[in-house]
C-alpha cells in the first residue's frame, strides 16, 4: 500500500538544518533519521537550468524528498489536488519537505542555481505520476471515500 494520499501540503515544510560556522566558511550536515525522517537512499541535483525552464511537473507515490537550494534559488509550487502553495528556497541551510503524493513544479532558478534533493528511495520511474489528470483523479476518488 502506498501513500500517495496521506499527505497534504500542510505536511511540506521548510526545515531549518544544522549550520556549523567559522571564520572559513559553513557546514550544513543532513543526516537520515536524525534532521530529516527518512533514510537516504538517493542523492541528486538539479544544475546548469536553462533560463526560463522550469523542472517537476509530477508527484511521486511513496517519495519523501528534501529540496534544497545548495546554491541561487527557485520557486517550488506544491499542489494536493484540494490546495496550493508556493516556497521560495534560497538558503543552503534550510531544506523544503516533499511528502508522496503531491504535485511539484520548480520554477524561476536563478542563474546558476543548483537543486540539490535528498530522497529516501532508489529511482524507479514506477514511482512517477507524470499525468495531471491522473494525479486529479487519484487524488479525487481518495477526497471521496
Ligand atoms: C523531483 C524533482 C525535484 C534518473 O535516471 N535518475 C534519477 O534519480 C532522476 C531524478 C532522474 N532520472 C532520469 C529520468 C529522466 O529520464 O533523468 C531524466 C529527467 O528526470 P525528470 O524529468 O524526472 O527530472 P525533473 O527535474 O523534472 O524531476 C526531478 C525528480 O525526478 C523529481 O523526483 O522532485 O527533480
Amino acid at each position: 500500500m502506498h501513500d500517495v494520499n496521506r499527505f497534504s501540503i500542510v505536511d511540506c515544510q521548510v526545515l531549518q538544518l544544522p549550520k556549523i560556522h567559522n571564520r572559513a566558511g559553513n557546514i550544513t550536515p543532513i543526516q537520515g533519521l536524525t534532521e530529516i525522517d527518512f533514510e537516504i537512499k538517493r542523492v541528486y541535483y538539479l544544475y546548469d537550468i536553462p533560463g526560463g525552464e522550469s523542472r517537476g511537473a509530477h508527484a511521486h507515490y511513496a517519495l519523501h524528498q528534501l529540496l534544497i537550494a545548495a546554491s541561487g534559488s527557485f520557486e517550488v509550487e506544491l499542489e494536493d489536488g484540494t490546495d496550493k502553495k508556493t516556497i521560495f528556497l534560497n538558503r543552503p541551510y534550510n531544506g523544503l519537505l516533499i511528502r508522496p503524493g503531491i504535485w511539484r513544479n520548480i520554477v524561476n532558478f536563478s542563474s546558476g542555481s543548483i537543486c540539490l534533493v535528498l530522497a529516501s528511495e532508489k529511482y524507479t520511474e514506477h514511482d512517477y505520476i507524470r499525468d495531471y489528470s491522473e494525479y486529479k483523479t487519484i487524488r479525487k476518488t481518495a477526497n471521496t471515500l
